[in-house]
């Protein structure tokens, strides 16, 4: 009888490593394949550009696999188990890392039935990392970016989105990691901000920022990175203005607009009732969410309803209400906001919101209520936490403090410990040396 040989893959991006994986597997006997599944790649920390069904047929059809079945898991001891392999085949890139824990899952499981690790030698320059980091550095294609961000809320915990003015500060939310928790973590996106586009440009946050500079700023941060946008569409504007509107998104690469429920001027919502600021009636909001939802061209492009009730005191229910509304409306996500420092509103909301709907994406924007972690948002159900000012309301106070020494010390020599030397300026940017 032929021996059984065990081979788990992701498979995403094909390539001469797998190809030499499997031909050394298929010399030991028949082969099956563990397709990780996109929750098994979330908990690697990774995504796949292809989904499972499409990596399937791939895989399926090369001669020497006999079969494919999903590996639910990142650790193989389920499959293992129920298959009972006389060989694990697998590159020798996993004694070190991330994954150096599941190698050592296996051996141990191996060893209680007798079967045996066979590991070959992988060159670093054909592993799915490398392509994908030079897959990367090439850029990506609008439909690439605009789908990434439907990628991410399916295979993520949680989205973090952080703001961008221009493409300065998107570089910084394209590069900027750091180890918390003994996982590395970065930003998934970016957010086109109304309240610091606005800023930037000197003007305040009413819609004067037209569509056409807006977009503008937008296509000055894709020209630099990869990462996916969610982008602040204040209130929509006019329906028939809002269906051209959703079309040029799309066709930039914006993967998601967000729509707030308010009509007339518009106002920051940090202001909430201090200013006049008027909701919009529940039907013409559904009826603009789908005049836009029957513009886009794409499957992927996400129209995300914001509810101002909270901000508007209209109360939870009202809330609710319009959120179960906006959502049969056809918006692909809601979010739901409050300028309270105490969380507990938001808290309320996710908890009532959930009971009833567990699966439409729900994004915060936590500018009052900071205090809330990643991991108690998680716990919450929200799907997106979007960090909205951040980058504009550090850079000012250090402009304004160097502008003022320049003055008060009729010189810049003092105002140095607040700037970035001129080096770093041309490490950051490639290409500037
Ligand atoms: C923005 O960033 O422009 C927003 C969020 O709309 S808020 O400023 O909180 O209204
Ligand atoms: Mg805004």
């Amino acid at each position: 009888m032929l021996k059984k040989v065990y081979v788990s893959l992701i498979a995403d991006l094909v390539h001469a490593g797998h190809i030499s994986v499997l031909r050394e597997a298929k010399k030991h006997g028949e082969v099956t394949v563990g397709l990780l599944t996109s929750n098994a790649i979330a908990e690697l920390e990774d995504t796949s550009y292809l989904k499972y069904e499409q990596r399937l047929k791939v895989i399926e059809n090369l001669e020497m696999v006999t079969e494919v079945i999903p590996q639910n898991n990142a650790s193989y001891k389920e499959n293992l188990e129920s298959l009972r392999p006389d060989f694990v085949v697998h590159g020798n890139d996993w004694v070190i890392g991330k994954q150096s824990k599941y190698r050592q899952e296996v051996i141990e499981l191996l060893n209680t039935w007798g079967g045996e690790l066979i590991e070959i030698e992988y060159s670093s320059d054909i592993s799915d990392q490398n392509i994908k980091e030079q897959l990367m550095r090439l850029g990506v294609t609008s439909v690439q970016r605009l789908h990434r961000l439907r990628t991410l809320i399916n295979n993520q915990d949680i989205v973090l989105m952080l703001e961008a003015h221009n493409a300065l500060s998107a570089l910084i939310a394209e590069h900027t990691s750091v180890e918390r928790n003994g996982k590395t973590v970065s930003f998934d996106g970016v957010w086109s901000s109304s309240l610091t586009d606005s800023t930037a440009k000197g003007k305040p946050d009413i819609e004067a920022v037209d569509i056409t500079s807006r977009i503008n700023a937008v296509n000055e941060i894709f020209e630099v990175t990869t990462k996916p946008m969610i982008f602040d569409g204040d209130t929509g504007g006019k329906i028939e203005h809002f269906e051209f509107t959703v079309k040029s998104l799309e066709r930039t690469g914006v993967s998601a607009v967000v729509i707030e429920d308010k009509t007339g001027l518009k106002k920051n919502s940090l202001f909430g009732n201090e200013v006049e600021q008027k909701q919009d009636s529940i039907e013409n909001f559904c009826k603009k969410i789908k005049a836009g939802k029957d513009a886009q061209i794409t499957d992927d492009f996400m129209i995300i309803a914001r509810i101002e009730s909270l901000i508007l005191e209209q109360g939870m229910e009202d809330a609710l209400t319009r959120a179960e509304a906006y959502i049969s409306s056809g918006a692909d996500g809601i979010m739901i906001h409050s300028r309270q420092k105490d969380p507990s509103e938001i808290i309320e909301f996710m908890k009532k919101f959930r009971k009833k709907d567990k699966k439409t994406p729900v994004v915060v924007v936590p500018t009052s209520f900071n205090s809330v972690t990643v991991e108690e948002f998680i716990d919450l159900g929200v799907n997106i936490v979007i960090s909205a000012n951040h980058m504009l309301r550090s850079a000012y106070p250090a402009m304004s403090r160097v502008a003022k020494s320049i003055l008060e010390n009729g010189r810049s020599l003092e105002s140095e410990e607040d700037c970035m030397s001129i080096k770093e300026i041309l490490e950051i940017i490639p290409g500037t040396k």
